[in-house]
C-alpha cells in the first residue's frame, strides 16, 4: 500500500469537522482506531508484533539470518494534542511502514532486524506526563507514579488501558530488549527547514523542557458586592504570573507558555477560589531552564503575597537536554545521494530523547513543515516532502541495518 493510501486511511480519524484539527488522546477511541489500523498494516507485512504492559507496540521485520543481531528501531506515536495536526506522530509511524516497503522493493536484505514502534501517550495530553510509554519502557519512570496518574475525568491510567482492551503491566521494560539503534522521523515543528529551503533535516538535540503546575488559591466571593480592595483573587495572581513568564522568557531568548487552565468554580459572577495553570518551559540548557522556572515561581509568589492568595508550584515532568549521538547524526546527514541534510536542534520533546537518555544510539529525521505551525490544525507537510522523508528513512535504515 502506498504512503498516500495509508495517509488517506487515517485522514478522518479523530478529526474535528469545525477546526479540521485532530484529537487522539491516548487509549481513547480515535487513537485506538489508529492503533488497530497499525496492527493490521503490520500483519499485512508479516511483521512480528508485540504490545507491552505500558501500551507501546513494536513490530519487527526479521529477515532470515538476522537472528539475535541488535535491531534498528524506527517509528513514533499515534496520539495527539487537543486540536493538533495530522502529522505529529503518525507521520513517523507511516513513514516507517513505507520505508520497510521501500527496502523490500529495492531488494535490500538487511543483516539486522528492523522494527516499527508506536509509543503510548507521547504527548501527555491525557495523563499529563509527556513520553509516558517510552519513559516506562526504558525504566525512567517509577511505575508507582504512573499507576497514580489520572486523566481530566479522574480515570486512572490502568483503568483507561484496561477499558481499551490492554493488560496493564506498568514498568514492563522488556519491549526494547535487542534494540541497537533508534531513528524517529517527525514533521518539523518550527521554521528551521523552511528557512534553510531543505525538505529533510537531522536533529542535533532537544532543548531541556518541563511542565509545572501552578496552583493559585484565594477566596471565593461575589463579583458585584466585593469591593476590589477586599478581594483575594487567584485569577489576578495567575494573570500577573503569565505576564511575568512571557517577559522572563523573552528577556532570555527562551520559551514559556501557559496554555492550560482550570478555574474553580469557573463562574462568571464570582471571584474564583482556585486557579490551576500549567507552565510549559523550554530553554537552551538545563541551568537556564531551572533558573527561568525559579524566577517565574518567585515572581508568582511575590504577586500572590500582595494579593493575599497562595501559590504552590509542582514540577509534573522535566526532561533534561538531549544531545543525539553526533557521529550518527553526521553519518545519516551525509551518507546518501544528493546534498547533505542540515543538522538542527529542536525545542519539541520526542520519544527519541527518552531512548537516547536510556543509552540507545538515537537519531531523528525531520520533514519540512511549510507553515512552521505545529500542535495546531495548520501543521502541514507536502506529499513530495513526505515521500522524500520515506526515502531518507529507508536510506538511513539501510545504512544502519546493513
Ligand atoms: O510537547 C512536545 O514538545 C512534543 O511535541 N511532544
Ligand atoms: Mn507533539
Ligand atoms: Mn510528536
Amino acid at each position: 500500500m502506498s504512503f498516500e493510501q495509508m495517509w488517506a486511511d487515517l485522514a478522518s480519524v479523530g478529526r474535528s469537522r469545525s477546526s479540521g484539527g485532530y484529537f487522539r488522546p491516548a487509549f481513547g477511541s480515535a487513537e485506538r482506531e489508529c492503533h488497530a489500523w497499525f496492527l493490521d498494516q503490520c500483519a499485512t507485512r508479516g511483521l512480528e508484533t508485540r504490545t507491552d504492559g505500558n501500551g507501546n507496540t513494536v513490530a519487527w521485520w526479521r529477515p532470515e539470518g538476522t537472528g539475535d543481531q541488535p535491531g534498528v528501531l524506527t517509528g513514533s506515536h499515534l496520539d495527539s494534542v487537543p486540536d493538533g495536526g495530522a502529522y505529529d506522530g503518525p507521520l513517523g509511524v507511516m513513514s516507517a511502514l513505507a520505508a520497510i516497503d521501500r527496502l523490500r522493493e529495492r531488494g535490500v536484505a538487511p543483516s539486522r532486524p528492523i522494527g516499527v514502534a508506536a509509543f503510548a501517550e507521547e504527548e501527555g495530553s491525557r495523563f499529563g506526563l509527556a513520553c509516558l510509554g517510552s519513559r516506562l519502557a526504558t525504566g525512567q519512570l517509577d511505575p508507582a507514579t504512573a499507576r497514580e496518574l489520572r486523566d481530566r475525568d479522574g480515570v486512572p491510567l490502568p483503568d483507561a488501558m484496561a477499558a481499551a482492551g490492554l493488560a496493564p503491566d506498568l514498568g514492563d521494560t522488556s519491549l526494547l530488549d535487542g534494540v541497537g539503534w533508534f531513528v524517529e522521523l517527525h514533521v518539523e515543528q518550527g521554521r528551521g527547514l523552511v528557512d534553510l529551503a531543505a525538505p529533510i533535516g537531522v536533529a542535533s538535540g532537544i532543548w531541556p523542557h518541563g511542565r509545572y503546575r501552578f496552583d493559585f488559591t484565594g477566596e471565593a466571593n461575589h463579583a458585584g458586592t466585593t469591593v476590589m480592595d477586599d478581594r483575594h483573587d487567584p485569577m489576578l495572581s495567575c494573570a500577573m504570573t503569565v505576564l511575568a513568564a512571557n517577559k522572563q522568557a523573552r528577556l532570555g531568548g527562551q520559551r514559556a507558555t501557559f496554555g492550560r487552565f482550570e478555574v474553580t468554580p469557573n463562574s462568571t459572577n464570582a471571584v474564583p477560589s482556585r486557579v490551576t495553570a500549567w507552565l510549559d518551559a523550554r530553554c537552551e540548557d538545563d541551568a537556564t531552564l531551572a533558573a527561568l522556572v525559579a524566577e517565574v515561581s518567585r515572581l508568582g509568589r511575590e504577586r500572590a503575597a500582595r494579593d493575599g492568595t497562595g501559590l504552590e508550584v509542582t514540577a509534573e515532568s522535566v526532561s533534561p537536554a538531549v544531545a543525539f549521538d553526533p557521529d550518527l547524526a553526521a553519518r545519516l546527514a551525509g551518507d546518501h545521494a544528493g546534498p547533505d541534510w542540515p543538522v538542527l536542534a529542536t525545542q519539541a520533546g520526542h520519544d527519541a530523547g527518552i531512548l537516547a537518555g536510556a543509552g540507545i544510539p538515537t537519531a531523528m529525521l525531520f520533514v519540512r513543515n511549510p507553515t512552521g505551525i505545529s500542535h495546531a490544525p495548520a501543521e502541514h507537510a507536502e506529499v513530495a516532502d513526505c515521500l522524500a522523508g520515506v526515502d531518507a528513512l529507508a536510506d538511513s535504515l539501510e545504512r544502519l541495518a546493513g
